[in-house]
């Protein structure tokens, strides 16, 4: 199957502290993305990048939901441009930005076809809300968001609510979570396979588990990739590094699992902070995962 692939920047960091995940964009392209999936027979065109205000031209009005306002506003705008994609049969890669920047590609994804099933891959669990965090970060919050868990602001975004249903939520690679952040978890119903399951089950039983929960009776698929699932020895570029992760190659192997099942209709990139990276190997994994993930075998 060759996917028409339409690539979106979202250099947005304004759901987290730390300043250069805004370059994220730029570092996957650099690291070639676009040859990578052209060479797989992709027919790829990339649209640029959406406009974000930068942190230093704006106010933190909200100490619980730092830059509310702007992150809707963002949100607001990818949404259209991935709904558009999707509408049009494209397969849209959005690159980040930090991980709030899912609230817009979720409600996107989501507003062009209501049935859709996530595989949300993190170290966290991003089912925070105002009254739970500890940092005030709006990354912290996504999934919770799309399961219409949150402030109205946000939960509102594209105007209808929730995204996803939390029958076909699974949560992949999670090793650090919050107290309270726990119980918003256990009410929601989704499935979570943390790093203690992949280390006893192995990630082949995992993965063949998310991709049957995420796929029951939904029409497709969306990826959230938050590059710190994986053990920041392997990829280091990201804001918030927890030791334990995923390896290189059992993302491979995760990767490929979805390519054969052949559900995943959309995908983010996320967290990668090019600042923080060693020798942009955190985007590197990212085109790897990426290019596993459209179809690359290696035989
Ligand atoms: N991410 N649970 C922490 C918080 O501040 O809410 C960390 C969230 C990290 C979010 O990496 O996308
Ligand atoms: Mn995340
Ligand atoms: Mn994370
Ligand atoms: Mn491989």
């Amino acid at each position: 199957m060759k996917k028409q692939v339409s690539i979106i920047g979202v250099p947005l960091d304004l759901g987290q502290g730390r300043r250069g995940v805004d370059m994220g964009p730029s570092a996957i392209r650099y690291a070639n993305l676009q040859e990578r999936l052209q060479k797989l027979g992709c027919q790829v065109t990339d649209l640029g990048n959406v406009d974000v205000p930068t942190p230093e031209s704006q106010r933190v009005e909200h100490e619980k939901l730092k830059y509310l306002k702007e992150i809707v506003s963002v949100s607001n705008h990818v949404a259209e441009r991935v709904a558009a994609e999707m509408q049009q049969g494209k397969f849209p890669i959005i690159l980040g930005g930090d991980h709030s920047m899912a609230i817009g590609s979720v409600a996107g994804v989501t507003k062009a076809n209501r049935n859709i099933g996530v595989i949300w891959f993190d170290a966290h669990a991003d089912m925070n809300t105002e009254e739970t965090t500890p940092s005030g970060n709006i990354h912290g919050m996504p999934l919770a968001v799309s399961l219409g868990i949150g402030h109205p602001d946000l939960t509102g975004v594209a105007g209808f609510q929730p995204k996803i249903q939390a029958k076909n939520v699974v949560l992949v690679g999670a090793r650090s979570i919050d107290e309270e952040e726990r119980l918003i978890i256990r009410r929601s119903g989704i499935t979570v396979f943390t790093m203690h399951e992949i280390d006893k089950l192995g990630m082949s039983k995992v993965m063949s588990e998310a991709i049957r929960i995420a796929s029951d009776g939904v029409s497709g698929v969306h990826l959230s990739l938050d590059l710190d699932a994986f053990d920041p020895r392997e990829a280091p570029g990201v804001g918030t590094p927890v030791l334990g992760g995923v390896t290189y190659r059992e993302g491979h192997l995760a990767m490929e699992m979805l390519a054969s099942a052949d559900m995943v209709t959309s995908v983010d990139v996320v967290e990668v902070n090019p600042v923080l990276d060693v020798e942009n190997r955190t985007a590197r994994v990212a085109v790897d995962m990426i290019g596993s993930l459209l179809g690359k075998t290696v035989l």
